[in-house]
């Protein structure tokens, strides 16, 4: 006798096309523009925020960056669905969430000009700070999800990573210990097709990222991760279940890379044109502008207004960020311990008096 013992199933939704017309009916507040105008605001932020941020790394003025472009559509409506109270446990794409959460756009640059101080969001003491190693920040959204349930909090831990990093073992592990123990987590699986040089299918035989969560008894789906709508009901729906205490799911979002890797990378070398315009066929701002401009609730008016406004907001980060002055060099000891290693104490000690010779000898 044989018996099927499992079938699964992953659902692929999407509700705009690429030239932001629907394709099928629209939840019901898509029908008015508060969300989606507010949507596409942040989204046009992010983006110009980004453009500026790799003109300073070219310029010298930041250290090394990853771009945003691309995951716009992402990014946006998970943040602006999750509570204040809820954990973000981003990786290191994830400014703009960031920023909804209470950062300053001034933080990011410190950040990602070397200054830790950019990670201390007085506002979300709890969120966690970027993640550069990869996946390792899936387990330690287990760990915050963990706390959550054993202190009966109704709070759900949010974490994001990319399509590489469902090839690591930390994303499989964090996966297993989040089906066994019903967390009250949600996995965001950007997959933006390539994981530096590698793409997506070398990276794993599965024809979804999305049915990993299945071995793991977890919920899966895919969604379109241009489409804010797609996004913001997959979301939406993975949070309402986890704070109900339903357990955790993994959402797939697929995206592409519009960006080099980071500003350390260049692309050309191991993808073709054809691929990336294909990508800006798919793109998140303008198919949701379109969608906007064909409800009549957008405009050039508006347009023009906003990119100001953005314009100006982006400048005043800036200026902030070049003013703000060298952190002591110490402080790169100070976040990691409790009670520094006597052997750290020494490098500490060291590190800080060259400074400060260097200091007494400019100023002699
Ligand atoms: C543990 C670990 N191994 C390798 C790297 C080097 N590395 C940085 S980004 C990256 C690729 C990640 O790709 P993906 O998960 O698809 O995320 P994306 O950057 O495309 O958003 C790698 C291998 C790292 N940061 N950490
Ligand atoms: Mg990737």
């Amino acid at each position: 006798m044989t018996n099927i013992a499992y079938q699964g199933e992953i659902r692929f939704s999407r509700y705009l096309d690429a030239a932001g017309q629907p394709v099928t009916e629209l939840p019901g507040w898509a029908e008015s523009p508060e969300i989606l105008v507010e949507y596409y605001r942040q989204m046009t932020l992010a983006r110009q925020f980004d453009t500026k941020a790799i003109a300073l790394q070219r310029t010298g003025q930041l250290g090394t960056y990853p771009s945003l472009l691309g995951s716009e559509a992402i990014d946006i409506p998970t943040a602006s669905l999750m509570h204040g109270e809820d954990v973000l446990i981003p990786y290191y794409r994830n400014h703009a969430m960031q920023v909804m959460r209470g950062s300053d756009w001034r933080d990011v640059l410190l950040y990602w000009g070397g200054d830790e101080r950019g990670s201390a969001n007085p506002a979300q003491r709890q969120d966690l700070p970027n993640c550069v190693p990869i996946a390792t920040q899936c387990l330690h959204a287990c760990g915050v999800a963990t706390a959550f349930r054993i202190r009966g909090e109704k709070r759900v831990a949010v974490t994001l990573c990319g399509d590489g990093a469902t090839s690591k073992g930390d994303f499989l592990e964090a996966l297993n210990v989040a089906g066994t123990w019903q967390l009250p987590l949600v996995f965001i699986v950007n997959n933006n097709q390539w994981a530096i040089s590698v793409p997506r299918a070398m990276q794993c035989g599965a024809p979804t990222l999305a049915q990993k969560a299945i071995g793991a008894g977890i919920r899966g789906e895919q969604v379109d991760g241009n489409d804010v709508i797609a996004v913001h009901e997959a979301v939406a729906l993975a949070l309402e279940r986890a704070r109900g205490g339903k357990g955790p799911s993994l959402i797939e979002a697929i995206s592409y890379r519009l960006s080099d890797h980071t500003t350390a990378d260049d692309a050309t070398r191991y993808r073709s044109g054809d691929e990336l315009k294909a990508g800006w066929e798919q793109e998140p701002v303008k198919r949701l502008r379109n969608y906007l401009h064909g409800r009549g609730w957008w405009n050039e008016d508006l347009e023009q207004a906003w990119q100001t406004e953005v314009s100006k907001r982006i400048q005043q980060a800036v200026d902030d960020y070049l003013a703000t002055p060298v952190d002591d060099p110490g402080a790169m000891f100070d976040h990691l311990y409790a009670e520094l290693p006597p052997q750290l104490v020494a490098q500490r000690e060291r590190v800080c008096a060259r400074a400060e010779t260097r200091r007494q000898q400019r100023q002699g």
